[in-house]
């Protein structure tokens, strides 16, 4: 399998928990590489921006008002498969629904605040990391 990059913001429900490092801990036990990271607080509009796919969704504005409330870790991992690795390690969006041993079973409160994002193609990957990161934050 390819390597490939894909991009994982670590939400306030998390980081304001101090779960950071061991979320960090599942991706890299998983396989995945932090090859770029910054801690970075959102506004409302830029999250609006980022979720814009979600615009018509009943939840887009809780969501938007969720990611700009507190800081979020952005990073991008780098990996065999890196894109679907990630959505593994994550889990199911809903953490009722998620498999054991997922960051979102672990640690997520409601299907909301549930931790992580992760991108979900290689085409949001190749979108996502270009919103957060200049090439000149991007080692090869
Ligand atoms: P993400 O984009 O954050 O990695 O999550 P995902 O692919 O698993 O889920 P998606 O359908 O893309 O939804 C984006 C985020 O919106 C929030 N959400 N809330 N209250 C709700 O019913 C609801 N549904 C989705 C979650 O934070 C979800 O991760
Ligand atoms: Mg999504």
């Amino acid at each position: 399998m390819a390597i490939e990059r894909t991009l994982s913001i670590i939400k306030p429900d998390a980081t304001r928990r101090n779960l950071t490092g061991k979320i960090v801990a599942k991706f890299e036990e998983a396989g995945l590489r932090v090859v770029a990271s910054k801690r970075i607080h959102l506004s409302a509009a830029q999250a609006g921006e980022f979720y814009a796919e979600h615009k018509e969704r009943g939840f887009y504005g809780e969501l938007c008002e969720f990611m700009a409330s507190e800081p979020v870790v952005v990073q991008v991992l780098e990996g065999e498969g890196a894109i679907a690795k990630n959505r593994e390690v994550m889990g199911a969006t809903d953490p009722a629904q998620a498999d054991d041993g997922t960051i979102r079973k672990d640690f997520a409160l409601s299907k909301g605040e549930n931790s992580v994002h992760g991108s979900d193609s290689a085409e949001s990957a190749a979108r996502e990391i270009a919103f957060y990161f200049s090439g000149l934050e991007l080692v090869g």
